[in-house]
């Protein structure tokens, strides 16, 4: 240890910590980056306040209109780190087949050899921030702590929106005396020297060289996703990329569905939605639109909490017809990421109203050569507790009891609107099976179809195979299972027309999801699974043509053997970590489409 000078130590009045292992390892870390001083975050106003002074003073900030958009702010990153960057992503384990073919794969030892000799000295001339936070309701067995520790204020802002942060969260840790390690800077932004790996096996993070949400608030992929995923299978429940909603009947019961749908595919909206004119009396509440963890409560039913406290959606699309709770959440004490301004600076982007763009996500002055104004894949981060329609369960420690799990995807073919599976395994396979065309929140092509079982192909932190097992392996955990169903809201004609409506009107496709798993709904047979039946999904003051309902409402028996032939080709990638009983489903499939054929 050399040339290291014990850096100014500032623990916050409030805050104490005697675990060992957390002294310890910042302790390590600031040898390591160098940091001119340490600040633990308490999490209080005060602090967030003189971090948003200070990143104003900076330029990483950028205040906007204070009296259309009090205490909102504007931050415009590199342009070479926008998104998530899945190839730079990696899972270490001892194991190479543990990770599995999913994950791009570093041995621990180097992965921790090359990604620490990025963070060697990375700190130096920054402060280094030590973020407690809980993942969860502060009080609830379900929810898991992890400490943050990062050189950039941006993160913590956002931290501190995204989960429970500060004394609480030191407190159960200091109670539970283990935590997540996640170690971030945004080092020199360079996307050559951009790493986000994880060690499942250490319950450890380390990501350098980007400031981007997915790559940089630990809290959220690496941790509630990839780590919590690994924790998940060890201890017996399920980490998964869902939303949460509650629906209000008119007679005021509330069910609740989790709903799988990979990136930028409308999990926001669909958490957030209002219900259309013919709907009178149905209310959906928000419980979460991005995470979701889930076990098997002591009555048999699945429980499943929202681990974060906040939201961090995609801006463009989000306007008064789309999402009108998101866009009146957005009005106050929110930060926006890449977006454009007006010339008031009213924060702006595609598809929010009829206001015009002055300067675009990069601060040019707007011009439609230089393409759209706000990134695609620009963000706001805003706390849950703004949005109308959040749930008062969401801090509820028990979580709610589903009734349905739902799979989506972005398919303009193929997928009927929606579909239940005939029982828990063949939902499994539904899940394993789904495919989507890819979207602007990572880097990459878009539009380009590939699976992405159950909305995790970024996400999960351990061999699809072994996960499939894991989900198959519920089946003997309870007999009070939730349905499983699977949506495609993407479906569109041979001029590109999207067939369904989509937005309040998929709350028809939900209704119809409740009424199965109550033993209600007419529903026919088909050999991928379980349609509505004619007239069974209500389509009462939807300007529809009965020829567009039979059309999504479908399946073309010749399409599917092909698509089954490219999931069995898929799915067999995985070699001897597929569990037979996925494959003796796919086969039940394979056959009842032949006979179809026959
Ligand atoms: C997200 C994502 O940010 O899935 O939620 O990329
Ligand atoms: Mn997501």
């Amino acid at each position: 240890m050399h040339g290291f000078t014990q850096p100014t130590f500032n623990i916050g009045s409030v805050m104490t910590t005697t675990n060992k292992l957390l002294l310890a390892w910042v302790d390590e870390v600031a040898r390591l980056t160098k940091p001119d001083r340490i600040h633990w975050c308490d999490g209080s106003d005060e602090e967030n306040a003189a971090l948003i002074e200070q990143m104003l003073e900076s330029g990483d900030l950028i205040k906007l209109n204070k009296d259309t958009h009090p205490n909102c702010f504007l931050h415009r990153s590199d342009p070479s780190d926008v998104a998530r960057t899945e190839h730079l992503t990696f899972v270490c384990t001892e194991n190479e087949a543990d990770a599995g073919p999913n994950n791009h794969w570093m041995s621990p030892a180097d992965g921790h050899a090359k990604v620490d000799a990025l963070f060697d000295g990375a700190m130096q001339g920054r402060t280094m921030y030590v973020i407690p936070y809980c993942m969860g309701p502060i009080d609830s067995p379900l929810a898991r702590c992890g400490v943050e520790i990062t050189d950039s204020p941006y993160v913590v802002v956002n931290m501190r929106l995204m989960t429970r942060m500060g004394q609480p969260a030191l407190a159960r840790i200091e109670r539970e005396g283990h935590f997540v390690k996640g170690l971030h800077s945004t080092g020199d932004l360079s996307p050559e020297r951009r790493m986000i790996t994880h060690f499942p096996e250490e319950l450890a993070i380390k990501s350098i060289g980007s400031g981007y949400g997915g790559n940089a608030l630990l809290g959220k992929k690496c941790h509630a996703l990839r780590i919590a995923s690994w924790q998940a299978r060890e201890e017996g429940w399920l980490a998964e990329h869902m939303l949460i909603v509650g629906i209000e009947n008119p007679q005021g019961e509330v069910h609740y569905i989790a709903a799988a749908f990979p990136s930028a595919c409308g999990k926001t909206n669909l958490a957030m939605l209002i219900p259309p004119e013919s709907h009178k009396g149905w209310k959906v509440w928000t419980v979460g639109d991005d995470i979701c963890w889930m076990r098997v409560g002591e009555d048999g039913r699945m429980w499943a909490i929202n681990p974060e406290a906040g939201f961090f959606g995609v801006a463009p699309g989000t306007g008064a017809k789309t999402n009108p709770n998101a866009l009146a959440m957005l009005d106050h004490d929110a930060i926006f990421t890449n977006v454009a301004v007006t010339d008031d600076m009213q924060p702006w982007w595609e598809g929010k109203d009829k206001q015009v763009p002055a300067f675009d996500w990069q601060g040019r002055p707007y011009d439609s050569k230089n393409g759209p104004a706000a990134h695609p894949n620009s963000r706001f981060t805003v706390s849950a507790k703004q949005c109308a329609s959040a749930s008062p369960e969401m801090d509820n420690p028990t979580g709610v009891p589903l009734s349905a799990i739902v799979f989506g995807g972005r398919r303009k073919e193929l997928a009927p609107l929606v579909m239940q599976a005939r029982d828990w395994n063949h939902g499994v396979l539904m899940g394993a099976s789904v495919a989507s065309e890819t979207t602007a929140a990572a880097t990459g092509a878009v539009g380009v179809v590939r699976r992405d079982p159950m909305a995790m192909k970024p996400f999960c932190g351990y061999n699809f195979g072994d996960y499939w097992a894991h989900w198959l392996s519920f089946a003997d955990r309870s007999d009070k299972l939730p349905q499983i169903f699977h949506v495609n809201w993407f479906r569109q004609d041979d001029d590109g027309k999207f067939l369904w409506p989509g937005f309040g009107d998929n709350l028809r496709v939900l209704r119809w999801v409740l009424d199965r798993c109550a033993g209600r709904g007419d529903a026919v047979e088909t050999p991928v699974g379980w349609l509505p039946a004619k007239g069974a999904l209500d389509t009462s003051g939807l300007n529809i043509d009965a020829s567009v309902m039979d059309e999504l409402l479908s399946i073309d028996p010749a399409a599917w053997r092909d698509e089954v032939t490219a999931v069995r080709e898929y799915l067999e990638s995985f070699g001897d970590r597929l569990p037979d009983d996925l494959l003796d489903e796919l086969q039940r499939v394979e056959k009842r489409l032949q006979s179809e054929a026959a």
